[in-house]
């Protein structure tokens, strides 16, 4: 008989480290075990010698990390006995919202931000069944509206600032230690709400205190959730470097920004939910914040695409802008490793993937258009 392989979901497979019981009913699509691919070509282009991998959170069931937080958040809710889940997002979250209730059999309703979204997120909240409210305003508002409207109607939250959500996040970093046998010198991480940055940071504190490392204090992250509330560690930790994108970079600018643009829609995002948690990470981990603008973004994106096969969104692509950025100037020193968190998928906005690339060429049906077309474009 072949040995029993199959994959059923993070929570299934860290469930002693998160916060279920034995006769949890799991919300589940198989999430998490994304690849983790080292990068071959682009360190050759930026001639340092440095190991970088991406973390392909594309590969989810939704195609982003949100899945990781969402099976996590819906499984707690459906626990609790809710029959109704609400979120506002700038895409991704409402997309993993829809399916994971669709999953569940309750009902999702999501705010979306008028106009910015990218049309595959929108497509999937969609088809999922999700209630969609496009509201006249950003993220921001509506998050703001998510939370009043909970007050007065029976609905769970699953914004990260629902603690399961970051539980469930957590399990990213985990994975890349049992892969790299190590943490990374440093990960890089786009930065929005900064859910994710935070709770990665809790998945490396908890992987190396499991480990038997130094403990040093309480866990200041997890509200209680986690199951090594006891003591974050010293350990092998990396920095956590968090890229924002310039026009949408509260952290940057030390406040939060009322009028936050980007074409990397995903983290369209002026008032960031997890501030004093995400300015704790980069303290305790030694690491910083940074911004990248929208072309550094899209260059990053196309030059994975082209040089790795490797197809992400623009806001994934700014953890590989602003990490090439530092590779280059030294910053982030040769000999480093270097994972980069590429969150979600680049099929999720086929507009900015088109815009940005050569046009197809039209020609006529014939053996000799074609033939020219081939020739014309060999090396
Ligand atoms: C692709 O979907 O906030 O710093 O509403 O979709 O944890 O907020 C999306 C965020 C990065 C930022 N990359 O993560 C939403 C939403 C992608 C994203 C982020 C988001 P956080």
């Amino acid at each position: 008989m072949p040995f029993r392989t199959r994959y059923t979901g993070l929570i299934d497979k860290y469930r002693d480290r998160l916060p279920v019981h034995d006769d949890t009913r799991i919300i589940s699509l198989g999430e998490g075990n994304t690849p983790l691919i080292r990068l071959n070509n682009i360190p050759r282009v930026l001639g340092k010698d440095v190991d970088i991998y991406v973390k392909y959170e594309g590969l989810n069931p939704t195609g982003s990390f949100k899945d990781r937080g969402m099976t996590m958040a819906v499984t707690k809710a459906v626990e609790e006995g809710s029959k109704a889940i609400i979120c506002a997002s700038t895409g991704n979250t409402s997309a993993a919202a829809a399916a994971y209730a669709a999953r569940a059999g309750i009902t999702a309703f999501v705010l979306i931000p008028d106009g910015k979204i990218a049309l595959g997120k929108l497509a999937q909240a969609m088809m999922h069944g999700a209630t969609v409210i496009q509201i006249k305003g950003n993220f921001d508002k509506g998050m703001q509206l998510v939370k009043e409207v909970a007050t007065e109607a029976p609905v769970t939250i699953v914004n990260s600032i629902n603690p399961y959500r970051l539980q469930g996040q957590k399990t990213a970093a985990f994975e890349i230690v049992e892969e790299l046998g190590r943490a990374p010198d440093f990960h890089c991480i786009p930065v929005g709400n900064a859910g994710n940055i935070t709770a990665h940071w809790i998945g490396y504190c908890e992987y190396s205190s499991a480990s038997g490392d130094h403990v040093t204090g309480a866990c200041s992250f997890c509200h209680g959730q986690c199951k090594y509330a006891g003591g974050a560690v010293v350990g092998n930790r990396p920095k956590m470097v968090g890229y924002q994108a310039s026009g949408s970079a509260p952290f940057m600018r030390g406040k939060m920004v009322d009028d936050p643009d980007t074409l990397a829609t995903a983290i369209r995002i002026g008032h960031p939910q997890s501030w004093d948690m995400a300015w704790k990470v980069k303290e305790e981990s030694g690491g910083w914040f940074d911004e990248c603008s929208d072309d550094e973004i899209l260059a990053a994106q196309k030059l994975l695409a082209e040089k790795e096969g490797v197809f992400c969104e623009p806001a994934s692509a700014t953890s590989l802008a602003g990490a090439m950025r530092d590779i280059t100037s030294g910053t982030i020193p040769e000999g480093s490793t270097i994972v980069c968190t590429l969150t979600g998928h680049g099929l999720k906005d086929p507009d900015i993937a088109i815009k940005q690339s050569t046009p197809v060429q039209a020609v006529d049906a014939t053996l000799e258009e074609v033939k020219k077309a081939i020739l014309a474009n060999m090396e």
